[in-house]
């Protein structure tokens, strides 16, 4: 295969509720994804049905433990390092910096758990991408605001970016804002703290939200380049093109319109503007989402210097979808597409797929991207001595590796850089397994929560390693 430009940002990606563990160690405070039990009833909480603002006798939280990356983080960078990353992307638990989200002053432990974290990036030459939320909300803020339904979290989101621009200035040139920005139309508890009262208009509050949020994104890009005009902001979208299920002119313009829909979010960070088809939806439902002339001219004149996005799969869509089987990748409900071959967990596995969004990405926008989320939730099975040879997961790379190298060297679409999901075994955001690993580095632990937390490469670390090393030449 071609090899990537040079300075092409290779890596691995993690988020803080799903990794770090010690949750409430060095002053953190209770966060939402704390609060997501494993089992039955997480989808209920994950989507604001369930209440749970305490955590309940009865239940695990997969979150309190996870793989305790906050004692072993010397060690699982090292082992990143020996890869060869070049870019560690890992989230800061906002309830580390500000427990309540709404204090006076930080917390300076947590200020120092991720200087440490970043330092030990750069004492090996990666360089550090920060997703300022990877969907958490401090639990108090939930209490006393209703989380993102409020204006109010404006000002607490940018009193914590403030603090973290300012700590980590020169460390870190590369942010995010929000992880999967369109996740709050799916799982709003999740993704954005947010529980809905009866009688309230729940997609009418997932849009004022939301609005709160790109205001918000907005803000935080202004601040960064006042602080640092070094530093790139991008956005995050849980991407994945749909495809029409035929060439029937209707599946056609409902899968531009499914489209759309998640296209909404990066339309307004990307553009400046909320586009024509998001103000006519809008207006037909006859919601009020509190946009102001104010939050206009900021959204106008903060526009993100990059675009991020996770890509798991296509997606597939039909003006008839009752006639179909339906699947669901990464919480996003597709018609089953008869082409594609589908993992243990039902994600369909679409590496042209990944081409065809980088191509639709680059043309929507004309910036630069960087997917910083790919990779396959899988079984993996120690064998006698106790070595994984994951070469399932090898094969689902490559592919996906292949069709980007592709878009870059025969499409020109502007790549920085590429993080796999879960370079070590995390965590699953969707069911709070463990047994669904994405990792390059499997860990000894298991669903029952046993487990001696002990790391070890799998036959994908090498392999990685060597396409680093070749700059994506060697598959
Ligand atoms: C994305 C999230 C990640 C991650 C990934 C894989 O939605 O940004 O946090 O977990 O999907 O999903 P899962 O963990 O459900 O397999």
């Amino acid at each position: 295969m071609g090899r990537l430009p040079e300075g092409f940002l290779w890596g691995g990606a993690t988020a803080a509720n799903q990794c770090e563990g010690a949750y409430l160690e060095g002053g953190r405070g209770l966060a939402n994804v704390d609060l997501i039990p494993a089992g039955t009833d997480r989808q209920k909480v994950m989507d604001g049905i369930k209440v749970m603002l305490e955590c309940e006798p009865g239940y695990v939280y997969p979150s309190h433990e996870a793989i305790d990356f906050y004692h072993h983080y010397k060690e699982d960078i090292a082992l990143f390092a020996e890869m060869g990353f070049k870019c560690y992307r890992f989230s800061i638990a906002w309830s580390r910096i500000y427990p309540n989200g709404f204090d006076e002053e930080p917390n300076e432990d947590g200020l120092q758990f991720y200087e440490a974290v970043i330092d030990e990036c750069r004492k090996y030459g990666m360089e550090p991408l920060v997703t300022i939320v990877h969907f958490d909300v401090p639990q108090a803020c939930i209490k006393r605001f209703g989380a993102w339904k409020s204006r109010e979290m404006i000002d607490c989101y940018l009193k914590y970016c403030r603090t973290i621009f300012n700590r980590y200035k020169r460390k870190v040139r590369y942010w995010l804002t929000f992880n999967e920005i369109n996740m709050i139309l799916k799982h709003p508890f999740l993704a954005a703290g947010i529980l809905f009262e009866s009688g309230e208009d729940q997609e009418e509050i997932k849009y004022r939200a939301s609005h709160y949020e790109l205001v918000a994104s907005a803000l935080a890009t202004k601040l960064a380049h006042e602080i640092d005009p070094e530093n790139h902001v991008g956005c995050m979208l849980a991407a994945g093109q749909y495809y029409p299920y035929s060439c029937a002119p209707g599946d056609v313009l409902t899968a531009m319109k499914k489209d759309d829909e998640n296209y909404f979010f990066i339309d307004v960070q990307a553009r400046g503007a909320y586009p024509n088809y998001a103000m006519k939806m809008l207006e037909r439902k006859g919601y009020n989402i509190g946009i102001t002339e104010e939050d206009k001219k900021i959204l106008a004149e903060n526009t993100v210097d990059f675009i991020s996005f996770s890509y798991y799969s296509s997606r597939v869509a039909s003006a008839e979808p009752e006639k179909y089987s339906v699947t669901s990748g990464n919480a996003f409900e597709s018609i089953c597409n008869p082409w594609l071959e589908t993992s243990e967990w039902g994600w369909q596995i679409d590496p042209v797929g990944l081409r065809i969004t980088l191509n639709a990405l680059y043309e929507r926008y004309q910036k630069p991207l960087f997917i910083v989320e790919n990779g396959l939730g899988a079984v993996d099975t120690p064998d006698d001595n106790g070595n994984v040879d994951d070469t399932y997961r090898i094969s689902y790379l490559r592919e996906h590796i292949k069709a980007m190298e592709l878009a870059v060297n025969e499409d020109g679409v502007e790549l920085w850089g590429y993080t796999t999901w879960g370079c070590i075994d995390l965590v699953s955001a969707g069911t709070g397994e463990m047994r669904k690993r994405y990792g390059f580095i499997y860990v000894d632990k298991t669903d029952d929560g046993s487990g001696t937390l002990k790391r070890s490469r799998k036959s994908s670390f090498n392999w990685y390693k060597q396409v680093i090393a070749s700059n994506g030449e060697v598959l």
